[in-house]
This record gives structure tokens, sequence and C-alpha cells, in this order.
């Protein structure tokens, strides 16, 4: 009888490991200034789930424009980016920190910010660096594993943006060719930073509608160049959940739980 309880017991554990598994979503912030509101976000996810990775939500205070969920129907259009915002604003005022904390669980960070710490703030590249640092700082104070997709900056139409601050297209330049060197040399193992080049390739002038913001081409760029970065992210991070097993819907950490329960097996048997 004691037997036969522990097998159903042991069978009701294991379906409910098995579905826990299944429903585990991984959360995911695109985060950064005006740039992060355009529809590539939209657009990747369309690309992730044509690939077959859904287990994935998008979360921020943030709502994209409704043209991104007509362009892309049914698409998650929530998102941390707000518009003229600099990184070195969030880091002297803890902004990131508030929005990780208005999440019960952020598992991935994807960050595209730092035009407007150039083009408004004309702040020096090591203050900006200083910031990203903090920034990535809050991130794993958040979650010691946070999975970190961090792109560069897509270059300036120098026409349009060196007008009024004759370094700004330069200045950007110099920015995402110091990301990509920076970021590898903030990645850990536990948590990984993912670097993305959205400068390459990007034309300022027929990928956006400013010489700044992307238009449709242009997003639909962003979203090619996120995708595979992004998609190792979420694995990652499915993977490392699991293992863990963060568990709202038991209750309790199902390690224990298994523990607990072989024990009691042992001493049944
Ligand atoms: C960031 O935090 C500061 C200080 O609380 C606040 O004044 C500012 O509006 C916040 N920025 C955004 C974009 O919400
Ligand atoms: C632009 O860059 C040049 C050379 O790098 C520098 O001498 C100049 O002071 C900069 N101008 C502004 C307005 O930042
Ligand atoms: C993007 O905008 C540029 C200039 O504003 C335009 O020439 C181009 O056709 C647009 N491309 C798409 C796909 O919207
Ligand atoms: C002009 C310039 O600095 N371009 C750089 C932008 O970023 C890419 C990738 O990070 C570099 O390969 C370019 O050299």
């Amino acid at each position: 009888m004691m037997v036969k309880f522990g097998a159903i017991t042991a069978y009701g554990l294991l379906s409910l490991a098995g579905e826990a598994m299944a429903q585990q979503t991984v959360k995911v912030m695109p985060f950064g200034a005006s740039i992060v509101a355009r529809c590539w976000r939209n657009d990747l996810e369309a690309k992730l789930k044509s690939a077959g990775i859904t287990n994935f939500d998008f979360v921020g205070s943030q709502k994209g424009s409704p043209d991104c969920v007509a362009q892309f129907p049914g698409s998650d259009n929530d998102h941390e980016g707000h518009a003229g915002s600099q990184a070195t604003d969030y880091a002297a005022h803890g902004n990131l920190t508030t929005w990780l904390n208005q999440q019960p669980v952020v598992d991935v960070v994807v960050m595209f910010l730092g035009h407007n710490d150039v083009v408004l703030g004309h702040k020096p590249q090591e203050q900006i660096f200083r910031a990203y640092s903090t920034l990535i700082t809050q991130m794993r104070m958040k979650n010691p594993k946070m999975q970190i997709v961090w792109s560069n900056l897509t270059p300036l139409d120098p026409k349009r943006w060196d007008k009024d601050s004759p370094n700004n297209s330069k200045d950007i330049a110099a920015l995402s060719a110091k990301i990509k060197e920076f970021a590898p040399a903030i990645s850990t193992m536990d948590s990984p930073v993912r670097f993305v080049d959205n400068f390459s390739g990007y034309d300022p002038v027929a990928d956006t509608e400013d010489g700044l913001h992307p238009n449709k081409s242009g997003n639909e760029k962003m979203a090619s160049k996120f995708f595979s970065a992004t998609r190792d992210a979420i694995q990652a991070a499915s993977k490392g959940t699991a293992k863990t097993m963060r568990n709202s819907n038991i209750g309790t950490d199902f390690n224990n739980v298994v523990r607990d329960f072989l024990k009691e097996q042992r001493r049944a048997s």
C-alpha cells in the first residue's frame, strides 16, 4: 500500500515537473530608449516563433505602437524603451532597478542604448561606459544569471545629425566599436553577455525615417541581427531555470521536494 502510494506520488511529481518545465516561460526585457519602442521587437518575436522558440515573454512597463501589432498580428508589444533617455541618466537615477523590480522575474535583458548620450548629452565615452557597467551590475543584482544581449548602435546619417554638433555620427561609430570590444570583457560564465552588431550593414539613409530611427527595412535588419543572440540567450535561460526549478506553481523548491520524496522512499522500502 505504502509503495503503491509512493509510486503514484512519484508519477504525480514527475508529471508536475514536466508541466512546470513545459510552462517555463523565459522573461525577456527589451531595454533602452526610443529605438527599443520600434517594431523590430515584434519582428524579432515573429522570427523566433517561426524558428520554434516559443517559450518566452517580452516584459516591460511600456507598450510599442499599435502599428507594430498591425504589422505582426498577435505579437507582444511590451518593452522598457523610454524615448530620449540616456544610459548615463539611467545609471545616475536607478531607473533600471525600479523597472526590473516591477517584474517578478527577468531572465534576459536585450540592451540597445546610448544614442542620446551622444546626440543629446554629448557625454564623454568613459562616462557612458561607466554607466553601461552600472546597468549591467544592476541587471546581475536582479538576477545573478541574467542573460544579456547587448547591441552596439545603429549609425547616424551625418547629413541630418551632424548639423548641430559635427561629431555626432563619428562619436556613435566610435561608441559602437567600443561596445564591441567591451561586451566580451564584461561577460561571465554565470551571466554571459552576447554581443550583437547592429552597426555594420545598416544604412542610415535607406534604413531609417530620419537618419536615426529605423523604418521597415531598418526594423527588419535589426530583428535579423538580434535573432541568434536572443535565441541563444532564451535557450540558455530556459536550461538554467529548469535546473534550479524556479517554481512558483509548486510553491517550494522542486529539488527539495524530490530529495524528501526519495528519502521517504528509502525509508519505506
Ligand atoms: C528615472 O528616474 C528619475 C528619478 O526618479 C526620474 O526623474 C526619471 O523620470 C526617470 N526616467 C524615466 C525615463 O522614467
Ligand atoms: C570634434 O572632434 C574633434 C576631433 O576629434 C575635436 O577636436 C573637437 O573638439 C570635437 N568637437 C566637438 C564640438 O565636440
Ligand atoms: C525606408 O526609408 C527610406 C528613406 O526614408 C526609404 O527610401 C525607403 O524606401 C524606406 N524603406 C522601407 C522598406 O520602408
Ligand atoms: C566606423 C566604425 O567605427 N564602425 C564600427 C562599428 O561597429 C562595428 C561592429 O562593432 C565595427 O566593425 C565597425 O568598425
